[in-house]
């Protein structure tokens, strides 16, 4: 494996399933596998999860990790090409790339969607950079339109706590204070149209995410009827995708609040969401404390996604 950004990298996802399944079972059964191999993760915007989750899983691997937060110690990058840096950036993507690759053998990039400029985003022109100028295998710590770390280790979640073998899984768009990007959603998406789960998506007029990954999901505006039979509800906000109104928020609706009510609809649904999450924004404290909330144990999934990801590159 040369880059992990999307679904299309891991191949057959039943596949990666055994493995993280192998993997949970003895994550230091391969502890050998990263002796003397250097991991370095490259953040350009904040992580708890993301951060935890996969120096630990390369760890578990045996690998030594580095982790640079470009925007606290490093030198302010410049990612255009052709612009005179006489501003407060010292150095450019393209010297930098280069030398972070020399030293290391992996590399994991976060770097999150701008919503200002659409193109330049859906492009991923920051990742794609990595992918073309570090020398080394790449892989997405949440980039401009993806998070598959987060999606493979919501498969493995869905998959661990499912009662039948097509549940009904419902990706449900709720109310957040600021503009975030449609890349958990779109990876999500991406990920559940791999499978042959029954897949609804549901969110208000205007919140269209882009074609290519709503793929064969059925959208449904009417979020009750969405919510009926439900198995699986997974919330998260996203800002809108359609121009003229790409990354804004277009309303604070609480009525798109996952509450008790909501979930009493569906066939006694787990609820999941990525974290973090805003309490009472999109979620209300009593769903997300209940026992229907998977959210820990799908966090606690990302160490096992990360190392399946990693074990790969080591063995290729
Ligand atoms: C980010 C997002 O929505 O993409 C990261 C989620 C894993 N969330 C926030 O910035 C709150
Ligand atoms: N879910 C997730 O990626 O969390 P972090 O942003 O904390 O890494």
């Amino acid at each position: 494996m040369k880059k992990f950004t999307c679904v299309a990298d891991i191949g057959d996802i039943n596949r990666a399933l055994n493995e993280a399944r192998e993997i949970k079972k003895d994550r230091f059964a391969f502890s050998q596998l990263g002796k003397n191999k250097t991991l370095l993760m490259i953040f350009f915007n904040s992580s708890l999860r993301t951060r935890l989750s996969t120096q630990k899983a390369a760890m578990n691997l045996g690998m030594n990790v580095m982790v640079l937060d470009v925007n606290q110690g490093a030198w302010k990058l410049e990612t255009e090409r052709g612009v005179i840096m006489d501003g407060d950036k010292a150095e450019h993507l393209l010297e930098a790339i280069p030398v972070m690759g020399s030293y290391c053998d992996l590399i994991g990039v976060r770097s999150f969607a701008n919503l200002v400029d659409k193109k330049s985003d859906y492009e991923e022109k920051v990742l794609s950079q990595f992918i073309e100028y570090s020398g080394k295998p790449v892989f997405s710590m949440e980039a401009a339109t993806r998070h598959p770390l987060q999606s493979f280790a919501d498969l493995i979640t869905i998959d661990e706590f499912k009662t039948k073998e097509r549940p009904k899984v419902v990706l449900t768009w709720a109310p957040h204070p600021k503009a975030l990007p449609q890349a958990v959603a779109n990876s999500f998406a991406e990920w559940m149209n791999a499978t042959d789960y029954e897949f609804v998506i549901t969110h208000p007029e205007g919140y269209e995410l882009a074609p290519e990954f709503v793929g064969k999901a059925r959208v449904e505006y009417d979020r009750e009827k969405a919510f009926k039979g439900a198995d699986f509800i997974y919330a998260k906000n996203w800002s809108a995708y359609s121009d003229p109104n790409y990354g804004k928020v277009l309303n604070k609706d609480p009525k798109w609040t996952v509450d008790s009510k909501a979930m009493s609809l569906t066939d006694g649904a787990f609820f999941m969401h990525c974290l973090p999450v805003r309490r009472n924004m999109i979620v209300t404290d009593e769903v997300i404390e209940s026992d229907k909330s998977i959210v820990i144990p799908e966090a606690a999934n990302r160490e096992i996604s990360a190392q399946t990801v990693i074990k790969r590159f080591l063995e290729s």
